[in-house]
Order: structure tokens, then sequence, then C-alpha cells
């Protein structure tokens, strides 16, 4: 089936920032289109992001990475074949021509790299998850729903970005999304009762002015409990500290911006573990900044059975990632295509990792649109986890609300995510 045309157009997110969307239309007539989800607290080793600069949209606006996809991009892929993705990303990387597509912009590449996916899919008349995995897709991914904000995603006195809920104690995917949204109930009613607020932060969460991340975590096993489950047993604790925003490199520490501590490398490791003592926290992401690959092999020697993951430390690049596998720093990785910008080498890190013995998270962007691409993505990849915020906003719900529709779709084929 082959490629008619690329047509893009400039759309918001949920922070009100604009993003690219792109339209693949194909000879036959069928047409998809895909959007660009983008960051708050990104790496600096992140593909990137073309933003217009100027005084328009606080500089943010995404007219020339539209443009891209209306003239380059439109030229060297009509007349592609669409179900053929890896040649396709492959062109558009070529066309870039840079190490970090700078030039096209990675907005502009990632939303046609997914939006030809998507055509390719309807062409054939199969789901995108089908098209993406075969008959082996079949792994609905175990939510790492965060439900209480901080860090760059919320204005209150919160250093680490999220808290998050893991309903291993699940069956399937949607008893795990009865739990979750039974204690993210549970949470709102404890804090009201407390005279926290419950305004939320861009990812969903509550977002209330705690004294400390103890009293969140506290707040979190209330809330399970609260709820009629076990911490520990039904569900357990994920953080993401997002700790590559606190470090201030001519320094060499640490410094938490809200309440404006400084420590050293070895003293958040420390205060990491005296967390995981107290709580049942089993998944730390980005505990220490991006440049630490030393850092982090100490810090997943040290911890043993918790899975670490580097986000901001391996940006979904393979290249990163074996630096990491080879060095033993982290044991998982967070997979978030725009950071590489394209569906193939999003499914090279997958890959790689799975056969490193890392587990892979997909996971959304803080800045998201109602696309719900990722969601298809883990369950076409088989992977066991998902981080796609909390069940509220409808930016968030759209990926749980279309795993659900997976899951009954796959009925008795479906398999929920188990810990390794
Ligand atoms: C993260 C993400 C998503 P952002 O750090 O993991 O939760 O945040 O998109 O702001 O980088
Ligand atoms: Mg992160």
């Amino acid at each position: 089936m082959k490629i008619k045309s690329v047509k893009a157009m400039q759309i918001f997110d949920s922070r009100a920032n604009p993003t690219v969307k792109a339209t693949v239309t194909l000879e036959d007539g069928t047409k998809a289109s895909a959007a660009a989800p983008s960051g708050a607290s990104t790496g600096k080793f992140e593909a990137y992001e073309l933003r217009d600069g100027g005084r328009d949209y606080y500089g943010k606006g995404v007219k020339n990475a539209v443009e891209n996809v209306n003239t380059v991009i439109h030229e060297t892929l009509v007349g592609m074949e669409v179900e053929n993705q890896c040649d396709i990303d492959k062109t558009m990387i070529k066309a870039d021509g840079s190490p970090n597509k700078a030039n096209l912009g990675a907005n502009a590449i990632l939303s046609v790299s997914l939006a030809c996916a998507k055509a390719a899919a309807k062409a054939y008349k199969i789901p995108l998850y089908r098209h993406i995995g075969g008959i082996c897709a079949r792994t609905l991914p175990v939510p790492m729903m965060n439900i209480l904000n901080g860090g760059a995603h919320a204005s209150n006195t919160v250093d680490i970005q999220e808290f998050m809920i893991m309903p291993y104690g699940a069956k399937n995917f949607a008893e795990a999304m009865k739990m979750c949204t039974e204690i993210y109930h549970s949470l709102a009613k404890i804090l009201k009762e407390d005279d926290f607020s419950t305004a939320v932060g861009d990812e969903g969460g509550f977002a209330p002015d705690f004294e400390s991340d103890s009293v969140a975590l506290e707040y979190l096993v209330r809330a399970i409990e609260f709820s009629d489950y076990e911490p520990g047993k039904d569900v357990f604790i994920a953080i993401d500290a997002a700790a590559s925003e606190w470090y201030e490199e001519k320094k060499g520490v640490y410094t938490l911006p809200k309440r404006k501590l400084s420590v050293t490398r070895e003293e958040l490791c420390d205060y990491f573990i005296s967390l995981k003592a107290k709580y049942p926290i089993i998944s730390i992401e980005d505990p220490l900044s991006e440049d630490d690959f030393e850092g982090f092999a100490k810090l997943t020697k040290d911890m043993g059975t918790t899975q670490i993951v580097g986000d901001d430390l391996f940006v979904t690049n393979t290249e990163r990632l074996s630096k990491g596998i080879s060095e033993h720093a982290a044991n998982a990785i967070l997979i978030k295509p725009n950071q590489i910008g394209t569906l193939t080498e999003t499914i090279e890190a997958v890959t790689l990792a799975k056969k490193s013995g890392y587990n892979a998270v997909i996971s959304h962007r803080s800045g998201e649109t109602e696309d719900t691409s990722i969601a298809d993505i883990a369950v076409g990849l088989n992977c066991s986890q998902i981080k796609t915020g909390a069940p509220c906003r409808s930016e968030r719900v759209a990926k749980y609300n279309r795993l659900l529709e997976i899951e009954s779709e796959l009925s008795r084929c479906a398999r929920y995510g188990t810990r390794r």
C-alpha cells in the first residue's frame, strides 16, 4: 500500500503548548493521524524537539516542524510502501541528516512515523498492536500510575516528581484499573479530610503541599489500605525522582529546589535506600543524574531486586542503553518514542533491553494529546509495564481506556504483566 501524501498541522497539547499532528494518506484513500507529545523534565540527550522561538506561543510554536512534514518529509515518503516501517523511518533519518533529528525535528519525524504505522494497520484492517507485534502481541502492561505529582510537574512543595502505584495483585488489566481508581478516590478523600488540596498536577495526580517525601508515601500507603488492599502484596509503590533536574554540575551536588536542600550523590542514594526500607517501593526511576552511569551501577547493585529505571539516563537510545548494559547501570529502561523520534528506533530499544534482561517500561510525556499509540506499542511489544499518569485528565485516561479495549478484544488470550 503506497503513501499518497503526508501532511501536518499545529495542534495543542495538555499544557497549552503547540505540537505536531501528522496525517498520512494512502493511495486507496486510507488515512491515519498521530501527534507528538512533549516533556517538561527532558533529558539533555533526547532527540531534538523543533520549536520556532520568537514571541508567538512564547517560542513554542511548531510551524517549522509542520512545514518540514509538508515539504521534505512529504516529498521523500510519497510512493513508499507504508507497511515498510523501518524503511520509512530510515528514510526520514537520512533526510534529516543530523545525529539527533535537529534539522527536521523529532516532533515532525515521530508524528509521521506513528501515523504511518497507524495507516498500515488500518489498510490491513487490523489493530495497531497487531500490526506492531503480530500474533505474539498479547501482554497487557501493569500500570505504573502516578497519583501524586511533584517536581517539575506541579507547583507544590514536593521535590520527587512522581509517586506511583502498581497493582500487581490484579488478575487482569480491568481489575488493575478498578484497584487504581479506587485508590485514587480514597486518596482524594483522605487528603480532603486532612485539609490538603486535591488540585492536580500535569499528569493528573494530586499535588498537595506535603512537608516531605515520607508524608507523600504515608498517604499512598493509607489510600491503598483505605481501599482494602494490602500494600506490598496487592499494590506496590514506584517513584520517579527525575534527579537530573536537581543536579548542579559545577558544585557536584544535588540541590532539591523546593526544599532548598543540597546533598551528595552518596547521601541521595542512602536516602532512597532508607525510603525503600520503610515503604513497599519496588521501582525507582532516575534516582541520579543523566550523566552518572557509575552511580546508577552502584545503586543498582546496592538495591538488589529493586527495579532501577533509566529515563534521562538512556533516553530510549540504544547507544546509551548499550553503555548502561555493559556497565550494569540500572536494570530497566523507560521507553518514550519522542525521546528517540521513530517507531523503529523505539522497537530497537525495547528489543535490546529485553535481550539484555532489562525491563522496558512504555511511557507517556507530561505534555500529552489524545493520541493513544503508546497503549498499542506496549501490547504490541509485550512490555509488562506502562507509565501514563493518573486516572484523571482525558489525555491520560485515553491510554488506559484503549488498554481496556485491547484487553477485551484479546479476550482469553490477553496476559496481564507479571513481576520478574
Ligand atoms: C518522566 C516524564 C513522564 P516528562 O520524567 O518520566 O512522566 O516526564 O515528560 O516531563 O519528561
Ligand atoms: Mg522520568
